[in-house]
C-alpha cells in the first residue's frame, strides 16, 4: 500500500522540527550528478534546506557514475554518519553496498530515483515522484490533443534509470489504448540538452524531416529543449508542426511553452528537502516501520 505523502503533513512535520530541539544530525547524500536543469535545483534545495533542519549534510556529486556513488556511500559508512540518502543513478548494482550500510546500522533513504533489490529491508523508504504516473499524464494529454491518432518519437532518459523505465511504461500504457497512436522511434538522450539535440537530429534524418510525425515525448525537459534546437535548425516549427510534451517543468521549458515551441510539461518538484528531511529526522528520533514509498505529487502544465 502506498501512502500518499500529504503535503500538509510534511509542512506540519517541518514546523515540528523547526520549533523542536533537533540534534545536529550528520547525513551523507549521494547525488547522481548535475545533468540538466532539474538536478542542480534539487541539489541546491537539499543543501540550503539542510541548515533549516540542523542537518550537517555531506554532499557527494557522482557526475553520473554509479561507481562514484558506491564510493561515496562507502565513505559515509566509514565516517559513521547518522543516515545516508541516495538518489541512485540506475536501478541495478545496489544490493552489496546497501547490505554494508545495514551491517553498519546506518539507515538508508532513497530519494528521486529507485533501486531494484530483492530485499526491501535494505532501505527505510523511498521518497519520490511517481514516474509511471508522469508518463501516463503525458500520454493522456497527447491522446486528447491528437484525438488518439499520433505517431510519436520518444527521447528516453538515462538507460536503466527508474524515470526512463517508468515514464516509458506509463506513456505506453496509455498509447496501447489507442490503435492509431504509436511510438515509431525511441532513443536515449541521457537526460541532457545535447543528448536530446543529437537524438532529434537522428530522428529528423531517419524520418525525412519528421514526415508524418505528430509528437515528440521527451523523458525530461532538457532533452526536449535540445530537440527544439534541432528542429528549428532543420526549418521545422516545434509546438506547431509537432506536439512537444516532456517532464520536469523547469524554468527553461516554461519559456518554450510561452514561446509556443513546447506544448506541455509534467511538473517534477525540485524543492523536496521539506519532504525528505522530516521523514529522515523523524525516523532517527523514533525508528518505526514506514511505507516503502512516499509519493510526492506533480501535475501536467500547458502554455495557458
Ligand atoms: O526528470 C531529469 C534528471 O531522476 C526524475 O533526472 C529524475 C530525472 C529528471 O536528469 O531532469
Amino acid at each position: 500500500m502506498i501512502r500518499k505523502f500529504a503535503l500538509a503533513g510534511a509542512a506540519l512535520a517541518a514546523t515540528t522540527f523547526m520549533s523542536g530541539t533537533a540534534l545536529a544530525q550528520t547525513i551523507g547524500f549521494s547525488q547522481v550528478g548535475s545533468e540538466g536543469d532539474w538536478r542542480p535545483a534539487f541539489s541546491a534545495n537539499m543543501q540550503e534546506s539542510a541548515k533549516e533542519y540542523g542537518v550537517d549534510l555531506k554532499f557527494a556529486n557522482a557526475q553520473g557514475k554509479q561507481e562514484e556513488q558506491l564510493r561515496a556511500v562507502r565513505a559515509f559508512i566509514a565516517q559513521g554518519v547518522d543516515a545516508i540518502i541516495i538518489a541512485p543513478v540506475v536501478v541495478t548494482g545496489w544490493d552489496q553496498v546497501l547490505r554494508e550500510a545495514k551491517e553498519a546500522e546506518i539507515p538508508v533513504f532513497l530519494v528521486d530515483r529507485d533501486v531494484d533489490v530483492e530485499d526491501k529491508s535494505l532501505y527505510v523508504t523511498r521518497i519520490s515522484a511517481d514516474f509511471n504516473l508522469e508518463g501516463k499524464l503525458a500520454g493522456a494529454w497527447l491522446a486528447a490533443e491528437s484525438l488518439g491518432d499520433c505517431k510519436v518519437v520518444e527521447l528516453q532518459g538515462t538507460t536503466g534509470s527508474a524515470p526512463a523505465i517508468e515514464r516509458k511504461g506509463g506513456f505506453e500504457a496509455v498509447l496501447d489504448q489507442f490503435p492509431a497512436m504509436e511510438i515509431v522511434a525511441s532513443q536515449s538522450g541521457d537526460f541532457t540538452t545535447d543528448g536530446g539535440k543529437k537524438v532529434m537530429e537522428a530522428f529528423i534524418k531517419s524520418t525525412n524531416n519528421l514526415e508524418g510525425i505528430c509528437a515528440s515525448f521527451a523523458h525530461n525537459d532538457n532533452m526536449q529543449l535540445g530537440a527544439i534546437q534541432a528542429m528549428k535548425e532543420a526549418g521545422l516549427k516545434p509546438g506547431e508542426d509537432v506536439l512537444m510534451v516532456s517532464v520536469d517543468y523547469v524554468p527553461a521549458i516554461k519559456d518554450a511553452l510561452d514561446a509556443g515551441e513546447a506544448n506541455a510539461s509534467v511538473e517534477l518538484r525540485s524543492a523536496v528537502g521539506e519532504f525528505i528531511y522530516p521523514v529522515v529526522l523523524d525516523y532517527l528520533k523514533n525508528p518505526t516501520e514506514l511505507d516503502k514509498w512516499i509519493v510526492i505529487p506533480g501535475d501536467l502544465h500547458t502554455a495557458d
